[in-house]
């Protein structure tokens, strides 16, 4: 194995809960209430889709024209770049910070796959810019998860072949994707739900070079 690419919201970070809370309060404007179980569909699932699948979910899917709906993915976008603007180097979640140096200094590639369009912007916040050797911009990205593509950019972009990457990911999606690419599959979660993955750590205090290499 040569690189470790991961997924940002719910793996670096826990901003995958203020994407609910956004999505949340859009749903109830729509008269569309979801609960944390649907939410598990949403993510590691571009804007786009995620607003579609919501609107699905209330059968309002033929509601609203093209526009209309930009005009409600941008009112979720906005409401959540207000959530996360307070996030900074506290909120990174625990034991990612070391797991990133111990990477880093056992000589790995280390690379971000997220589907977030703010993905750079919340890494800054973070003060965590320096731990990647690359970070996928999801805009330049065409397909959503659990489409391998954001993944395999993110090999490219290091130049490690995919089946010397591990990915880490919290979404089924997320899992999804990482196989699709042909890589390792690391989940965080319950694995009740992340049930592809490769290997799951409840939490990331799990972690380590050591728990990682041993399950390969
Ligand atoms: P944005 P990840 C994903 O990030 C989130 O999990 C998903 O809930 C969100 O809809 C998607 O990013 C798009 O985010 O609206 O900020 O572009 O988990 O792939 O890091
Ligand atoms: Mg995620």
């Amino acid at each position: 194995m040569k690189a470790f690419i991961f997924d940002l919201d719910g793996v670096i970070t826990d901003s995958a809960e203020y994407h609910y809370l956004a999505w949340k309060a859009l749903g109830e404007e729509l008269n569309i209430p979801f609960d944390r179980e649907f939410n598990e569909t949403l993510k590691g699932v571009s804007r786009t889709e995620s607003l579609e699948r919501i609107l699905r979910l209330g059968g309002r899917e033929h509601d609203f024209s093209v526009e209309e709906k930009e005009q409600l993915a941008t009112k979720k976008n906005e409401h959540y770049v207000s959530l996360i603007s307070n996030i900074t180097h506290a909120d990174i979640l625990p034991g990612v910070e070391a797991f990133l140096s111990e990477i880093r200094q056992a000589g790995y590639k280390v690379g971000m796959a997220s589907a977030s369009k703010n993905a750079y912007m919340v890494t800054k916040q973070l003060g965590l810019l320096a731990a990647f050797d690359h970070i996928v911009d999801a805009a330049t990205v065409a397909e959503s998860k659990p489409h391998p593509e954001v993944f395999l950019k993110a090999a490219e972009a290091l130049r490690v072949e995919p089946k010397d990457c591990i990915g880490v990911e919290d979404a089924v999606a997320g899992v999804e994707a990482i196989h699709a690419a042909g890589m390792f599959a690391v989940g965080i979660g319950d694995p009740a739900v992340l049930t592809e993955a490769d290997v799951v750590f409840t939490d990331t205090t799990g972690l380590t070079l050591d728990n990682v290499l041993t399950r390969i």
